[in-house]
């Protein structure tokens, strides 16, 4: 009997053995995948802010009634939880209302809701309003990085700048007024536009406050060099008039994503001119995104001591950002996107913008979500590298208003 029973065990194993499949590498360890490692980060990194954040709200909001038994929740949200509740800042960060205590914050968010350069659809005036509103979705942590932005740094909401929506010469001073201060309070500015016309106002008062050169990486379907467009210096322009800058050279703007039926001719011949550097899709599928990030820094850090980034949320293929002025198939997937601002940040920027979010064209608030990606996607690989604030001693010049 016991035989029997030992034969014909073996024979199932035997039988079970030989359905096995394997897709994986045999033996396979669970424990060496990247997700494994990154969970076990996890348990490293602190809790203190959000501890002072859980007792603040005790304190200022009531403990909660008698019968929640989550001795953390207050009567009144005051924190993060729960994500449908609260004021709507950037992701639930204090909004400082007196602008000049920026300075006490690693990094700031300045909204700029301008719409006046529009060519096309107009709408990004509320862009600011979109990113910010889909933000209480996240958590201040990320799994694959193991960081906690919440625990290691500090961000505040200034609010928007009063832009003037008839007039976009008044608007630029203002906007180089609001971002020449923030810069200069040594907060790395963190910009919500707003159409793009705002990128060459955003530039130029980061370049009014610091001696040093200042690199671009401008990541967008569209070239934005023209000198004007329809008369006026709309959101087609703004790399002609920035890379007049003395301090902002075309030499060390680099424009990626570049293509499709959209660049107008107007913007070629300058951009020759200039010897900028230029990507197209192609080369960022002919070489890869890690290559053309490389290629990128390379060239944006050349001769300058700090890079910035403007990221034009049309640069993502239009089925991801329906939300934007003027959407064109073809261009990046939103991983080689985040994939590609990660690498940039890495090295550490001195601001960043995302522009062109057009909330009254989104569905479902996925552009808005895309360009709070891309803004986190930067603060993270800051953090998780060790460069955010590396780049605030640059600004070495005070703040002089225009
Ligand atoms: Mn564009």
């Amino acid at each position: 009997m016991n035989n029997l029973i030992k034969a014909s065990s073996t024979l199932l194993r035997r039988s079970a053995k030989k359905q096995v499949r394997y897709h994986h590498p045999s033996p396979f360890d669970p424990q060496t995948t990247k997700g494994w490692a990154a969970a076990l980060k996890e348990a490293e990194l602190p809790t203190t802010v959000h501890d002072a954040e859980v007792k603040r709200g005790l304190e200022i909001g009531l403990p909660g009634a008698s019968s929640i038994e989550d001795k953390t929740i207050p009567t009144f949200s005051r924190g993060e939880l729960p994500h449908f509740a609260g004021i709507n800042t950037f992701m639930k960060a204090p909004y400082v209302e007196n602008i000049h205590d920026v300075g006490n914050y690693d990094a700031t968010v300045v909204g700029v809701p301008f719409d006046g350069g529009c060519t096309y659809r107009s709408g990004t005036r509320f862009g600011p309003q979109g990113i910010r509103r889909i933000s209480a979705l996240y958590t201040p942590y990320n799994y694959e990085r193991g960081i906690d932005l919440r625990e290691q740094m500090t961000l505040c909401d200034a609010g928007d700048v009063f832009t003037i929506p008839a007039n976009l010469e008044k608007s630029f001073d203002q906007i180089s007024n609001a971002i020449a201060h923030v810069a200069s309070t040594g907060t790395f500015p963190i910009i919500l536009g707003g159409d793009h016309s705002i990128g060459f106002p955003t530039v130029r008062g980061l370049a009014s406050v610091t001696s040093k050169r200042i690199g671009i990486i401008h990541v967008d379907r569209h070239a934005d060099i023209q000198e004007k467009d329809l008369d006026e210096r709309m959101h087609t322009t703004p790399y002609f008039h920035a890379t007049n800058l003395p301090n902002v050279r075309p030499e060390n703007l680099v424009q990626i994503g570049i293509g499709g039926w959209q660049v107008p001719r107007a913007a070629v011949p300058n951009m020759v001119e200039r010897n900028t550097n230029i990507f197209t899709m192609d080369d960022v599928e002919v070489m890869g995104i890690e290559k053309v990030a490389e290629m990128a820094l390379e060239r944006a850090w050349d001769g300058c001591d700090a890079v910035y980034l403007s990221y034009d949320i049309d640069s993502i293929e239009a089925a991801f950002v329906p939300g934007t002025g003027w959407p064109e198939p073809g261009g990046l997937l939103p991983r080689e996107a985040l994939k590609l601002v990660g690498l940039v940040a890495a090295e550490g920027l001195c601001g960043m913008e995302v522009v062109e979010v057009s909330p009254p064209y989104d569905h479902a608030d996925i552009t808005s979500l895309m360009a709070l990606r891309i803004v986190v996607e930067a603060l993270g690989s800051m953090v998780a590298h060790g460069t955010m604030g590396k780049a605030k001693d640059i600004f070495d010049k005070p703040f002089v208003p225009f």
